[in-house]
């Protein structure tokens, strides 16, 4: 992306590369890769060699776009959004490829008139899993949007050999396997080993004049790293833009240490490339507090060095200095994780370029925008001095400018406010001293912004209130969004067709268009057809849980699914105290009027929070009582699925009919799986946190299941005293569903195996499932009395379809776009 073209594209070669063709075209394609690049011929191609020369065959139809589209920004000297995470969660490419392109039929048709079946070709990609859930999806996302909104953008990652572990289950407990995503090869990307740079980690400082007489310092590391750049085009829809994903792999600057070899050291000389190579090793899998692993502020570090290398070379080619880096790069950090970028900037602009200190920060300030994700403070980012000091000497320093500048100003400010200077301090001075990521986030941007409304209110009002008073104009807020490429078109081309049927596919374009589909919910041949898709859908998924699980699903079961990452927060384990009330209700003589319903769970927990583990395991033991007690035979099921990551994702949303949000008031920073149902036509019910807040507004509170506590009453809950045991005391269904728990109904007997998790919520319940138990079963009940009227709920899932234009991640970039990087389309012609 705006590199100089290291052979320039040619007329001639744009022309060469293929076009859109037709189903004739596309067989002849396939049979040339398979042929040429795989050396193999149709009869005795393994499946992979088939979806390789699929793969190879699609990617063809992006490269001459990728040229045409690096070399008209490169022409054009246009500002270009630099988005810098360290997870991308990309889920497979050939699908969203192809749909992209707008040849998903035709090449689905071609590749059956060879012989093969399709499906399993798509389904033997491997997917790269470079994140832990909502953030990773998130960025995504917005690559697919950029694309499609002709941004010039460019994504900066790391390309992590292993990705986010696949999850087994034994005897009802996750088992972490490492995610060898790499093994079969990955056509998509293209490896640059020119495109390559040196990242410095340790050693020291020291000062010196320059020619001038100035003092200035150089940082001399201990030792060298070399990042070799993995590119991987984004194509986006139904247009000729290619932007590209950029990640980035550690290896050694030289394989061997030649002078231990030659003493016959052979394994001290391969143990420095080993440990070069860790940096980019592993995607650690925790998705809370990760603090103290070093390699993970190494992998931080690699990951801006590395971007920050290219952006400065790529402007250099054109511009004589870094005055005006500003202009040429929007960068967003998302989240801390990327927030070094702040003063490596500075480092190269001061220490590399020779800068003075306050033009500089001007630029590095000017050029870097901060999104943060989450109100947790467990989740808030810090490193100990001491471990910054020994990784990255010199940016300690610098930070430590950055903060005696601040609080200079802050001084001048608020005269005598110690508290405030504590408070606002980029190092938090308790034990050994602590750097606050967020702290030096917010100081070293122009923009910080939230995810949604809420979220970005509570930030300026809690974790953020101090800068927020110091700075309010720097805040604001971006609404999430998700791609309706992958997350509807791909995954529900059943309903998308029956949408584009009734209203034309404007609304492919721009999701706002599907408001149009308003007036068919009134129209009771559309809401039966409606019906009809989503019982197919349905039936998919049934097929696909029955071969996951061996459980054995209804289809005609109301779908009720909740699918995230395992956290108390989330409360799967509210979710769990309705079903074994619901258990609990029909074993009763008599039983009970609920409609039949297959609970469907899915996410994996991080491996040391333990937790989250016995809730996985609870979620199992559950599932093991209900689904053999013949009193429930066809009437209540629970499924949990292993293994969830985007691929898995994509059978579940068409699926559902119910969506789960129910983390408590002020814990989700906005959620995005709750678009993805809603989109799908699946109705939710969820609490007033993150995005459903105003998912419900775009709806309609009529089209809506809202249960649950306020962020005020939570907040007045906790100023009172919270005391879980009165609601179990008081309740009499949540107490027998404790007891069920406590008493080893769910494990053989055994009361130890979740006495942990028990007295958790008896004692401290820190998330308040207690607290909202009974509102949520009243809501549980409200929806088993909705789905009895099937016409009533078909047209409030063809409402939410519609009013859910909004959360297109088209949007939220048109919002970035406006409020934050100011940068302008670019078309790319044909
Ligand atoms: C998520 N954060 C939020 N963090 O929880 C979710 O509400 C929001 O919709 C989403 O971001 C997108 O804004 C999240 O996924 C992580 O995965 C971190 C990864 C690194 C370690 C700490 C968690």
């Amino acid at each position: 992306m705006l590199e100089k073209p290291q052979t320039p594209a040619s007329p001639a070669m744009a022309e060469r590369a293929p076009r859109e063709t037709d189903v004739e075209g596309w067989k002849r394609e396939f049979r040339e890769q398979l042929f040429y690049v795989l050396g193999r011929f149709p009869a005795t191609a393994t499946t992979n060699d088939k979806y390789l020369a699929l793969a190879y065959t699609v990617r063809n139809h992006l490269l001459g776009r990728w040229v045409k589209t690096s070399e008209s920004y490169y022409r054009k000297k246009v500002r270009t959004v630099a988005y810098l995470s360290a997870e991308f969660l990309l889920g497979p490419h050939l699908g969203n490829n192809l749909v992209n392109l707008g040849a998903y039929d035709t090449v689905k048709q071609a590749i059956e008139e060879l012989g093969f079946d399709f499906q399993t070709l798509v389904d033997q990609e491997l997917e790269p899993g470079l994140g832990h859930g909502g953030l990773g999806r998130l960025a995504a996302c917005y690559l697919d949007s950029l694309a499609t909104l002709q941004i010039p953008s460019i994504g900066h990652g790391i390309r992590y050999e292993f990705g986010m572990f696949e999850q087994q289950i034994r005897d009802g407990w996750q088992v972490e396997v490492a995610d060898k995503w790499l093994r079969l090869g990955n056509p998509w990307e293209i490896r640059r080993p020119e495109t390559a740079f040196n990242v410095g980690f340790g050693g020291h400082t020291e000062g010196y004049a320059d020619a001038s007489g100035r003092y200035r310092v150089r940082w001399v590391p201990a030792r060298l790293v070399r990042g070799v750049a993995h590119d991987t085009p984004i194509l986006g829809y139904r247009v000729n833009t290619t932007n590209m994903l950029r990640l980035w792999s550690a290896e050694a600057i030289d394989s061997f240490d030649l002078e231990s070899f030659n003493i016959g050291d052979y394994y001290g000389a391969v143990e420095k490339k080993v440990a070069s190579e860790t940096i980019s090793k592993v995607l650690y899998p925790d998705d809370t507090a990760l603090r103290g692993k070093q390699l993970r502020l190494e992998q931080q570090y690699f990951l801006v060095a590395c971007a920050l290398q290219d952006m400065v070379r790529i402007h250099l080619q054109t511009a004589p200095d870094l005055t005006r880096f500003h202009e040429k790069y929007a960068v967003q950090l998302n989240d801390t994780h990327p927030a070094l970028a702040i003063a490596e900037l500075m480092r190269i602009l001061v220490d590399e370029r020779g800068m003075h200190w306050v033009p500089a920060w001007d630029v590095t300030r000017q050029t870097m925008g901060y999104t943060n994700h989450t109100l947790l403070p467990e989740a808030l980012e810090k490193w100990s001095v001491s471990l910054f000091a020994s990784v990255l000497p010199r940016h300690l320093e610098i930070v430590q400018e950055i903060n005696r500048r601040f609080l200079e100003e802050i001084r001048v400010r608020y005269p005598g406010d110690d508290d405030r200077l504590r408070r606002l301090s980029l190092i938090e001075q308790t034990g050994e001293g602590w750097v606050r990521m967020a702290h030096l986030a917010c100081v070293g941007s122009h923009a910080i912004n939230g995810v949604a409304e809420i979220h970005s209110q509570l930030l300026k009002r809690d974790v953020l209130k101090d800068f927020s008073d110091l700075w309010p104009d720097k805040f604001h807020n971006v609404t999430n969004g998700v791609t309706p490429r992958r997350f509807l078109m791909l995954v529900n081309p059943a309903q998308a067709r029956l949408i584009t049927d009734a209203i034309g596919d404007f609304w492919t374009r721009d999701l706002e268009g599907l408001s149009a589909l308003e007036r068919m919910a009134d129209d009771p041949g559309f809401r039966a057809q409606w019906r009809a898709v989503k019982q197919k859908n349905r039936e998919a998924l049934a097929t696909e849980m029955h071969a996951k699980t061996g459980v054995v699903v209804d289809p005609d079961h109301m779908i009720d699914i909740q699918v995230k990452r395992i956290h108390e927060y989330k409360r799967q384990h509210l979710n769990l105290l309705h079903v074994i009330t619901l258990y609990h209700r029909l074993v009763r003589e008599g039983g009970c009027d609920a409609p039949p319903r297959t609970v469907v769970f899915a996410g994996k927990a991080a491996p040391g929070y333990t937790m989250a583990k016995r809730i996985i395991k609870l979620i199992h033991s559950v599932a093991e009582v209900v689904n053999n007690d013949r009193k429930t035979a066809g009437r209540l099921r629970v499924v949990f699925v292993p293994d969830y990551n985007v691929k898995h994702s994509q059978r579940m949303f068409p699926g559902a009919d119910l969506s789960e949000q129910i983390s408590l008031a002020g814990k989700e920073a906005s959620g995005t799986g709750n678009m993805k149902f809603a989109m799908n036509g699946a109705l939710t019910i969820g609490t007033l946190d993150g995005a459903n807040i105003e998912i419900r507004n775009a709806v309609g509170a009529d089209n809506f299941f809202l249960f649950g506590m306020t962020v005020d009453d939570v907040q007045r809950r906790i100023v009172q005293g919270y005391h879980p045991y009165d609601h179990y005391r008081a309740d009499e269904e949540l107490h027998a569903a404790i007891d069920a728990i406590a008493n080893g109904a769910f494990s053989h007997g055994d009361r130890e195996l979740f006495r942990p998790l028990v007295e958790n919520l008896l004692r401290a319940d820190p998330f308040m499932v207690l607290a909202d138990y009974r509102s949520y079963i009243a809501c549980q009940d409200e929806v088993g009395r909705a789905w009895r009227d099937a016409e009533h709920w078909t047209r409030t899932s063809i409402l939410n379809v519609a009013r859910m234009g909004r959360f297109s991640s088209d949007r939220s970039i048109r919002d970035y776009c406006r409020d934050i990087w100011h940068v302008e389309p670019v078309a790319i012609p044909d």
